[in-house]
């Protein structure tokens, strides 16, 4: 491992115990010439798997049939339209997350064997994590701060997604974006938004402009976001959560075969947390609202 005065740091950071402030500079984290070589091939025609795993995020063209995109388009339509036909009920910790449950006739996206086969080139032993909807309509048109999906989930961090646009998605209507070659750092230590400085403003970004029938893969640690929508159709795109099928928090064996591993599958984080950052934001939320409504009651 190099050691510098940033390896001196940790040091010092892991022997105090106390969080040192680092001072803010841009550009810190540099991309490797061979990464950055590789972007022109984010975008293929046909899959290409060591590209994905050189760069944690590829486009593949045309890879769904066009009945099957219509199918799946007016399916998404009816759901809208009959089931949540005014406003959805917004999560505001992730706006753009459908949290209504959906039809059986999109609930198994994932199981579309296009995907599969694509899929099964990175894990050929495959399970399924989750899959979920993820919109800009009139009810979430901000954007997305830059983040990595591993620190939400659980089991390993080997994961990849697969964005299915339903609408057509690009940067206007609030599309993805993507920073080539970061999951490379792994799992950053904590969740929520990614300071972009320390790798802005050299680092590329790749911001797909992609139609229904494409996808994109992406890594579980790759940093993204979106920016917000300003013009066009709502940006409509399922997340479909893949993995190898050892991974205890597999829901389904999909392709290949399963090893007899231990599962998680039946149990919560608040299950196996005693206390957590979780626990411990709720109870601090709670002793705000309490002295809030205390303050307010003894004002006359
Ligand atoms: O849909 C988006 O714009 C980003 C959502 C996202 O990355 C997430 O929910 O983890």
């Amino acid at each position: 491992m190099r050691v510098g005065p940033d390896a001196d740091a940790r040091c010092r950071y892991l022997a105090d115990g106390v969080a040192l402030r680092y001072p803010l500079v841009k550009n810190m984290l540099k991309i490797s010439k061979d990464i950055e070589k590789s972007i022109p091939k984010a975008d293929m025609k046909s899959f290409d798997v060591a590209a994905y795993r050189m760069l944690g995020i590829a486009v593949v063209r045309d890879v769904l049939p066009e009945h099957v995109i219509k199918e799946w388009q007016q399916s998404w339509h009816s759901f809208r339209n009959t089931r949540i036909p005014t406003l959805r009920e917004v999560n505001p910790f992730n706006p753009v997350e459908v949290t209504e449950p959906m039809p059986s006739n999109i609930a198994y996206l994932y199981k579309c064997p296009e995907i599969l086969e694509i899929v099964a080139k990175i894990y050929p032993d495959l399970g399924f994590f989750r899959q979920r909807f993820l919109i800009k309509d009139q009810q979430s048109r901000g954007p997305i701060f830059i983040h990595q999906d591993c620190g939400y989930n659980i089991g390993f961090l080997e994961k990849t997604s697969v964005f299915v646009p339903i609408s057509r998605m690009n940067p206007d209507n609030g599309g993805l974006q993507f920073f080539p070659g970061t999951h490379h750092f792994g799992y950053l230590s904590d969740v929520s938004e990614i300071n972009i400085e320390v790798i802005a403003p050299e680092w590329p970004k790749i911001r797909p402009n992609v139609r229904p029938g494409d996808i994109i893969l992406m890594h579980g640690c790759t940093w993204h976001g979106s920016g917000p929508h300003v013009s066009g159709p709502d940006r409509v795109v399922a997340q479909l959560q893949y993995q190898p099928a050892s991974d205890p928090s597999s829901v389904e064996l999909l392709r290949g075969t399963d090893v007899d591993h231990m599962s998680l599958t039946h149990i919560t984080p608040s299950m196996i947390f005693k206390r957590s950052r979780v626990t411990r934001l709720t109870e601090l939320q709670a002793e705000v609202n309490r002295l809030k409504a205390s303050r307010s009651e003894a004002e006359p």
